[in-house]
């Protein structure tokens, strides 16, 4: 209440739901607040070592919820906001998503942050505070629509903006030498250009609030926001031509996942954020510790992916540069410094950069980089490597065509002392594939560590029927260590345990199917199974192998529909990148898909299905608790590792899925009874594709293929332009290159067992609940133990 009335100065009756939120959400900052503060006393008296997570993305979603799950006060405030007549599961829906992330990468950078404060590993998320998030998708006509989504526009209650804390980035300029009385030489950058990084933090409350990290984020500003000189002379749009040019920097989240954009204002991006954060980190050590000599040992910087990989050169310009510490020396202290991190095998979304357009932005760091690459390749010359390709390979900068190119993955690799991919399978295959000749040299550096959710939000916060039910079950140590969880499978086959979860499911099936009557216009039978495809929308990911199951569902219902068939609903979410446009033809196909089978009679419950806009952590956090079936259906080999399959089976999905990323792992933990792995494996899809895969064959061998590929061909999906989906179908049957035809057959018949584990209802929930039994390794405190044993080398505290 005092609140509501000092800070957001409404009285009750006037205030609106948005007011009450935006109270509310003070009220519970100020109880994190004294946590932040209490821990930032207690990392600066123990002088533990910090670990510094930089991101380009940071995929909070809402913050409400986490924080009173955290603190504990979820009933209280609960109540508290009843005997005002406030309801706080309304309000909880009034907060915007913070969407800072395209996907599974940023995702996992917000799931890591609550791990670290849960585990109270001293850290610092660094990012860039964009204005726009990632687009709000709308759908017209079945078509993907991109609208701006200014998250910021009614306030942001959970940041502090520190107009103290701001640093000058600099871009472009010259490289002035000097030389001093012995000879040696002195290099001093002076730019052409600055713009100011001004930090807003965040704080990321852990687990029972045991410890308080911050999440700083940058927002640029112009240096000197008004040119008086230019404006008294009455030029006003000249005046702010700087300005608005300093800060489009922090003004969007660049919308493409798999591939990185090109463009000159994401490198920008890209070293305002890593100098920022560098400078904000040095300052931070020399305040504390003294000698930046010792920064290895006070500091583990962390990069998410190549996106901060400049920040490996910038750490070297301010040792060297600024400080004065002999090359050698200062090259041992980054790569001890540095860990790195590897999201993709795809080479095309390997970042590299052109030469010109880094010397032209960061002439300094350009000499920087060939210094490196000169030491590097000298270096192994010296112990006798002299193969041209070898060293071709391995070096930072791709020549092809007389262009040259700065490769980001190969600085990260060659900057840091780890280098790790995200589940066993892709760790491996970075060795095999992407990093081989650098692993061949630097044997010690490639590690796994498999991915991880935060069970906080994904299971306790999104699924509190669940939630309860375990905690009823098992107790409530199960909350503090998910390995509990085993206790569960002595339940699996308890008929009675079974039915509790079956209620649990029950409802929050019925609360998506209200999401799909408000959202789609109509409701969904919560007694189908509901078959789950949830990410972002990418070939590789093959939502399109899945729509092509469904119509050879539809058509096999229709030719026999008195069949005992499963009632099943095919629900899809997932934004494609604004310019990617096969994937958003694949909407397109899904919503087309959707329009007619769901207005024919003859398939009428027993087939429905959906396509729910604008997917994010909000909705992800709606569908994942009501989902019985999960779609992890990538080309083997092409999924780094996955995490929605983690969340999915956390809350009791099956998995229908290929053998790649986590997949893998989840198959081993849940066992191959309870869970539906087909197609072609990682090594198969290879030789498949070494061999010339010829996907006609393929097609006109399978009845069912055919027949699917006819209809769709033919316009029995798009009557309104028949011809829609012919060069669709004729790339699947030329460059079938996420072999997609190849799995097809294997893929239909596993969902046909997927049915009849379905009619046995005993043995599914048996699965069911063994799935939940046995994903608890992937938690995400237990990678970020792994990292802070292997990687940072801090300490953690035991739950
Ligand atoms: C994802 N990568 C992987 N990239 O695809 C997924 O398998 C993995 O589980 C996840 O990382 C976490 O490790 C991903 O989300 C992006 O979104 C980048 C955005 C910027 C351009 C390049 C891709």
């Amino acid at each position: 209440m005092a609140k509501l009335a000092y800070a957001v100065a409404k009285d009750p009756t006037s205030a609106q739901e948005r007011d009450w939120y935006i109270a509310t959400a003070l009220a519970v900052r100020d109880r994190v607040v004294d946590g932040w503060a209490e821990s930032y006393r207690h990392t600066n008296d123990t002088q533990n070592k910090r670990v510094y997570y930089m991101s380009l993305e940071f995929l909070i979603g809402r913050l409400l919820f986490d924080s009173l799950t955290n603190l504990g006060i979820v009933e209280e405030m609960r109540q508290a906001l009843a005997s005002l007549g406030v309801d706080l599961d309304r309000l909880r829906t009034v907060e915007p998503d913070a969407a800072l992330g395209n996907g599974g990468l940023g995702r996992l950078a917000a799931c890591f942050m609550e791990s670290m404060a849960t585990l109270a590993v001293p850290a610092y998320g660094y990012g860039i505070r964009y204005e726009n998030g990632l687009f709000r998708q709308g759908i017209k006509d079945g078509w993907q629509q991109e609208y701006p989504e200014n998250w910021l526009t009614n306030g942001n209650p959970w940041e502090f903006e520190r107009p103290e804390i701001t640093y000058d980035v600099g871009f472009g300029g010259t490289v002035d030498i000097t030389y001093g009385p012995d000879g040696a030489a002195t290099y001093r950058w002076h730019p052409a250009e600055r713009v100011s990084a001004v930090a807003y933090d965040t704080p990321v409350v852990g687990w029972r609030c045991r410890h308080v990290n911050t999440l700083r984020l940058w927002a640029a500003r112009a240096v000197d926001p008004l040119r008086l000189d230019a404006f008294n002379a009455g030029d006003y749009v000249g005046a702010l031509a700087d300005r608005v040019r300093a800060e489009s920097i922090s003004k969007v989240l660049y919308p493409s996942d798999a591939t990185p954009a090109g463009q000159e204002l994401r490198l920008r991006q890209e070293f305002f954020f890593a100098s920022a954060s560098l400078q904000d980190l040095v300052r931070r050590h020399i305040k504390q510790y003294g000698p930046v000599e010792m920064l290895a040992e006070k500091a583990a910087i962390q990069l998410n992916d190549t996106h901060p990989a400049i920040g490996v050169v910038e750490l070297m310009r301010i040792l060297v540069d600024l400080h004065d510490v002999p090359w050698a020396k200062a090259w041992d202290i980054t790569q001890a410094t540095f860990g790195y991190t590897n999201h993709t095998l795809l080479p095309e979304a390997l970042e590299t950069w052109p030469v010109h357009l880094m010397e032209r932005l960061l002439p300094r760091h350009m000499q920087i980089i060939y210094l490196i690459n000169a030491v590097h390749l000298d270096g192994l010359r010296a112990k006798g490597n002299s193969d041209p390709a070898l060293l071709s390979s391995v070096s930072l900068i791709e020549e092809s065509w007389g262009r040259q190119r700065v490769r980001m993955g190969t600085l990260a690799f060659v900057g840091a002392h780890r280098v790790n991919g995200v589940s066993a399978l892709h760790s491996e295959l970075m060795k095999e594939t992407v990093f081989r000749d650098l692993h061949a040299i630097f044997p010690e550096k490639i590690n796994n560590k498999t991915n991880g959710i935060t069970f906080r939000r994904w299971l306790y916060e999104a699924n509190p029927g669940l939630t309860k039910v375990l905690v009823d079950t098992l107790g409530p140590r199960v909350l503090d260590d998910p390995e509990e969880l085993l206790g569960l499978e002595k339940f699996a086959s308890d008929t009675e345990f079974q039915a509790k979860l079956k209620a649990v499911r029950r409802k929050n099936k019925e609360a998506l199917s209200k999401v799909f009557q408000h959202r789609l216009g109509f409701p969904v039978d919560p007694d189908a199974l509901f078959d789950v495809q949830i990410k972002r929308i990418h070939e590789y990911k093959r939502q399109h192998l899945n729509l092509l199951e469904t119509v050879a569902l539809y058509n096999a219902i229709r030719a026999d529909p008195g069949r005992n068939w499963t009632p099943r609903v095919k629900i899809f979410a997932g934004k494609a990148a604004a310019s990617y446009h096969t994937a958003k033809l694949i909407i397109k196909l899904a919503n087309d898909i959707a329009r007619v089978v769901n207005s024919d009679p003859t398939v009428r419950g027993i087939l429905k299905v959906g396509f729910l806009q604008n997917y994010n952590v909000s909705l992800a956090e709606q569908i994942i608790p009501a989902a019985d079936l999960s779609e992890q259906i990538s080309t083997a080999g092409l999924e780094a590792s996955g995490t929605g399959n983690m969340k999915l089976a956390l809350n009791g999905a099956l998995t229908i899925g290929t053998l790649d990323g986590a997949n893998v792992e989840i198959n081993e933990r849940v066992g191959e009874d309870n869970i539906f792995i087909f197609g072609l494996t990682a090594e198969e899809v290879e030789a498949r594709r070494r061999n010339g895969y010829n996907a006609r064959d393929v097609i006109a061998s399978s009845p069912k293929l055919s027949e699917v590929f006819a209809s769709i061909e033919s316009g029995v999906f798009s009557p309104d332009d028949t011809s829609r989906y012919r060069g669709f179908i004729e790339m699947l049957s030329n460059h079938d290159h996420f072999l997609v035809t190849a799995d097809f057959d294997a893929y239909y018949a596993a969902q046909r067992q997927v049915d009849a584990h379905w009619q046995n209802g005993a043995a599914w929930w048996r699965s069911s609940i063994l799935n939940t039994a046995r994903v608890g390794w992937f938690s995400s405190d237990r990678t970020i133990r792994e990292y802070a044993r292997d990687i940072w080398n801090v300490p953690v505290q035991t739950t």
